[in-house]
């Protein structure tokens, strides 16, 4: 991090000369900008990673912390999920115009528009362009030089678990804000964008208000989410759990979570430290990718069919609370790519079309092969 940005209430507190004397590195236009913004207030408009738990609480706690230290009395919030997809990501005319007020993107990717003033995240793909990536070193370079010159934060940091955490960083750090209120929501944005459940349990019951809201999150219709973000802005997470329109998408997906894990209780079998099962038989939205090991949690490797409109498809996956030693576990990247599949090293799948389900099933049975081989 070292992006320079300038606090627009410590001009507010300080005497009117020294106002004046910091005033003069900023050009006209954007002098007059601030101080009509501090007059009058204008929209603050929040773009984040959408149907993404870190991304709602990335913008809930921007929000918090524009209100409290950047912003004035009188701003209005608004927001706009930002999903990755082929083609253009940002639409410029979705932007508040300079004159109008100010433009944040939260745990997601860089946008050169100089609409865009403030800027959080922690991927680590984070640039869509080489161009873009210069736009923001030239940005940092001025915020850090002249100081005064640039109004705004960029930050970037991939080592951050969470964005929700990396603003909280920044802000505490920078601009004196007080993360105390909502450090459980904090803890649950690293907990879940890393994937860091205590246990399969806790990973498959979900008993945890912030568990049932990712859910809830990740398949909820287009402007659910907007909802969502102003109430994580004023309540425990609980208390957002238990509103009625919360309540109502809960429901459905926490029965079809229960039959996802009596489906896979009836089909999967353990030999040799390998989980396999074979759902192709049912169309699925997709399962809970820990139930697996929720089922059996002596198991080290899970593979499994399953079947959509689309795909059929062989996940290869690893047990993330196995006792094996981290340099003894098989490299699945490496194994479904031999098949024309892909991965990480923990995870990885191989797609057919839904017409070649029985050469699906082969490569299956082979990789398990494989995988029982190295107990
Ligand atoms: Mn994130």
């Amino acid at each position: 991090m070292g992006a320079g940005a300038i606090n627009p209430r410590s001009f507010a507190s300080l005497p009117i000369r020294v106002e004046s004397e910091l005033r003069r590195g900023l050009s006209i236009e954007l002098r007059r900008t601030i101080e009509l913004r501090w007059r009058f207030g204008v929209e603050c408009r929040v773009f984040y990673h959408d149907h993404c738990f870190d991304g709602a609480c990335s913008a809930s706690v921007f929000t918090r912390l524009h209100r409290e230290c950047l912003g004035g009395a009188g701003w209005a919030y608004s927001y706009g999920g930002l999903m990755h997809r082929a083609g253009l990501l940002f639409d410029e005319a979705a932007f508040v115009p300079i004159e109008g007020g100010e433009n944040a993107i939260v745990d997601f990717k860089y946008s050169a528009s100089p609409r865009v003033t403030w800027w959080f995240d922690h991927h680590q793909s984070a640039f869509l362009t080489p161009e873009d990536q210069r736009d923001f070193l030239a940005w940092q370079a001025q915020a850090n030089g002249a100081g005064v010159n640039v109004h705004g934060g960029k930050f970037y940091d991939p080592a951050y678990v969470s964005c929700t955490s990396l603003i909280a960083d920044v802000g505490r750090e920078r601009f004196g804000f007080n993360t105390e209120p909502f450090a459980e929501l904090i803890r649950w944005a690293d907990i879940v964008d890393g994937a860091k459940y205590e246990s399969a349990q806790a990973a498959v019951e979900m008993a945890a208000p912030a568990m049932k809201l990712t859910m809830v999150i990740e398949s909820s219709g287009d402007g659910f989410v907007p909802r969502v973000i102003p109430l994580l802005t004023e309540m425990s997470l609980d208390e957002v759990l238990g509103q009625p329109f919360v309540q109502a998408e809960l429901g459905p997906l926490m029965e079809r979570h229960m039959s996802g894990i009596e489906l896979l209780r009836e089909r999967t079998t353990l030999d040799r430290g390998v989980i396999t099962f074979d759902i192709t038989d049912r169309l699925t939205e997709g399962y809970n990718k820990f139930i697996p090991y929720y089922l059996h949690p002596e198991a080290t490797y899970n593979v499994g069919l399953s079947r959509s409109s689309f795909r059929t498809k062989v996940a290869v996956g690893t047990n993330p609370w196995t006792k094996v030693p981290v340099e003894q576990l098989a490299n699945v990247a490496a194994i479904c790519e031999r098949y024309g599949g892909g991965g990480h090293a923990r995870v990885g799948a191989v797609s057919y079309p839904p017409e070649r389900e029985d050469a699906a099933r082969r490569a299956a049975v082979e990789i398990a092969a494989e995988l029982r081989a190295r107990y």
